[in-house]
């Protein structure tokens, strides 16, 4: 059976599964606690049999291509608000970012499954947060552009993923309706090293000041990393520093033991 047969079958039997990983306040950041908890990223893996886990990567070239991200960005979207409304009902207000590939947005109705999605599970607007890529924003600018301008007004936010890796041109910053700019992995893991990371991540977090944005940087491993994003005034950190991806059930007790 080839791949893309597999996966309608796997979304059927319900072998996606939703990784979180926490977002933290780089001010209060403590290696491997998530301390200033500010949300979590909502991950997708498939998991067809125990012990058996394939990354993202493995599949979801093959989705974007085939047109199968539609359906399977849809469940993802739904189970993240579901999940995300279970903390919200257990007393934790936990904001949830859900990658939106570029394809989604040709969709034509994708503003109304965004509402939908909120209006059926409950989910408060604030909650959900969209990531969309440097290079998915720009494919068709005007376009998504209108799109996620709708989709604000209904109280959602976005997140540019990736940042620094595309083609994202001042003029159309400026323009683009987000709250906050992801740096790319990339240039944190080069931060410490020689080169030129350590720039390139100054330079981001003060174009987002600049435009009155917030700023995460992503993939953060070491404390040498933190306390470099501390110095430059980076706001937010996600990466293996704080905490790994992990179930729902097992976010669900770090949230119980920070009560
Ligand atoms: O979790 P991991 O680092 O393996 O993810 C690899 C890539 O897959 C990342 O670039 C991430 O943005 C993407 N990804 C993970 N989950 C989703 C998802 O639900 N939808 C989309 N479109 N991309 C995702
Ligand atoms: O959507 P995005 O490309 O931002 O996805 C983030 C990806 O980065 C996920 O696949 C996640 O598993 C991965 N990731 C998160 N934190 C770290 C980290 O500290 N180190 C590395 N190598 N990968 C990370
Ligand atoms: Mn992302
Ligand atoms: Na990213």
């Amino acid at each position: 059976l080839e791949i893309e047969a597999k996966m309608h079958q796997a979304l059927a039997n319900n072998e996606f599964v939703l990784f979180y990983q926490p977002q933290t306040k780089t001010s209060e950041a403590i290696p491997g606690s998530p301390f200033g908890l500010v949300g979590v990223e909502a991950l997708i893996r498939w998991i067809p049999e125990p012990n058996l886990i394939i990354p993202p990567g493995d599949f979801l070239p093959v989705a974007e291509e085939s047109g199968f991200i539609s359906p399977l960005g849809d469940w993802v979207l739904l189970q993240s608000c579901k999940d995300a409304k279970k903390w919200l009902d257990m007393g934790f207000p936990v904001q949830v970012s859900v990658n939106v590939a570029a394809r989604q947005f040709d969709q034509g109705n994708f503003t109304e499954r965004v509402r939908s999605t909120l209006a059926t599970t409950g989910l408060p607007a604030e909650l959900l947060k969209l990531e969309v890529t440097e290079s998915g924003c720009m494919r068709n600018i005007s376009q998504v552009t209108e799109i996620m301008c709708r989709i604000r007004e209904l109280g959602v936010t976005f997140a540019i993923d990736d940042f620094g890796t595309g083609y994202c041109s001042l003029q159309y910053l400026h323009r683009l309706p987000v709250d906050c700019l992801k740096i790319d992995q990339s240039f944190v893991r080069s931060m410490d090293k020689k080169g030129n990371g350590a720039d390139i991540v100054s330079a981001v977090i003060s174009m987002a000041r600049a435009f009155g944005l917030a700023s995460i940087a992503e993939g953060v491993e070491t404390f040498d990393q933190l306390e470099m994003l501390q110095t430059r005034g980076c706001e937010q950190i996600q990466g293996f520093l704080v905490s790994r991806p992990m179930h729902f059930e097992a976010f669900v007790k770090v949230l119980t033991a920070q009560k």
